[in-house]
């Protein structure tokens, strides 16, 4: 990281009823339970024009994250340590303070619903990555296992390891028919970078940090430099040439905000 903020897209993840008991009393629609507001996770991306391919969205079991009113009259769940910096970014309802509506682990939202834009998929699921920093970003991560090494790697670990699903309480409907999306072609690497990378690397699972992040160097640069679109409406465009749109369109239409840290 260089001198600066960093600038993170925040995507926008709508909760889907049942909510988990925590949250329960925070959001739910008028009439069940909770006050209606609409709960969003917000996952924070520096690839917004990879959503077309989210398949999950990941947490870490053991981070804290925190539910808070925004100043919008929505609820957001991200880490509590995200949570503070977004109240001095004017997130909050009240300023400069989390005006906090539920404390809790990441392990409780796994398995929770979602709808997150652009994807085709209609509803994705909560699950976990052991590999999630909490002192980075909102502790929320979007899943696109065709352009982030890091997810496809985790993806697999999960489909797997039927043992790693039991233990975080994650169902196979949850994760078992999500397959990465074409989303973005680089010449000489093809439509589904990640998962070419992973095996020409030979990556064994989502701890295999030095070759993930060999994998990692290489897409990023290329995918910016050389990818063309193959879905969404700028098929057939340089990722160069539409990111900053995409990200536009997300902000303009309240799927995204801004987020610095
Ligand atoms: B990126 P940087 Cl398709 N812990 O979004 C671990 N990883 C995190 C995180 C956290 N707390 N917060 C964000 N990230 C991920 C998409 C994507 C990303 C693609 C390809 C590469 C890629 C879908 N996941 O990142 O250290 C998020 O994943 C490659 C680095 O601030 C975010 O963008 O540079 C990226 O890492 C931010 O990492």
């Amino acid at each position: 990281e260089g001198v600066g903020p960093q600038e993170y897209t925040l995507i926008k993840m709508r909760l889907l009823e049942p909510y988990p008991e925590k949250l329960c009393l925070v959001g739910g629609s008028a009439g069940t339970c909770g006050e209606g507001k609409p709960v969003f996770l917000v996952a924070a991306t520096l690839r917004a024009e990879t959503m077309y391919g989210q398949t999950s969205c990941w947490v870490h079991p053991d981070l804290q994250y925190v539910a808070f009113n925004t100043a919008a009259g929505e609820v957001f769940v991200c880490s509590s340590r995200a949570a503070r910096n977004m109240a001095y970014q004017g997130f909050s309802s009240l300023e400069g303070v989390v005006d906090v509506v539920a404390e809790l682990r990441g392990q409780d939202i796994i398995g929770v619903a979602l709808q997150s834009p652009l994807t085709s998929y209609d509803k994705i699921y909560v699950l976990p990555m052991l590999t999630v920093k909490g002192d980075k970003g909102t502790g929320v991560v979007s899943c696109v296992p065709s352009d982030s090494p890091d997810d496809y790697a985790a993806l697999v670990d999960l489909k797997k390891k039927a043992a790693m699903r039991q233990k975080y309480g994650v169902e196979d409907h949850m994760v078992l028919p999500y397959e990465p999306i074409p989303v973005l072609e680089i010449p000489g690497i093809g439509k589904l970078c990640a998962v070419f990378l992973y095996e020409k690397l030979k990556i064994q699972s989502q701890n295999d940090k030095e070759k993930l992040q060999e994998a990692k160097d290489l897409v990023y640069l290329k995918g910016f430099y050389d990818g063309v679109m193959l879905t969404g409406e700028f098929v057939g465009k340089k990722v160069s040439e539409v990111k900053k749109l995409i990200q536009k369109q997300l902000i303009d239409s309240n799927q995204a905000v801004i987020y610095y840290e």
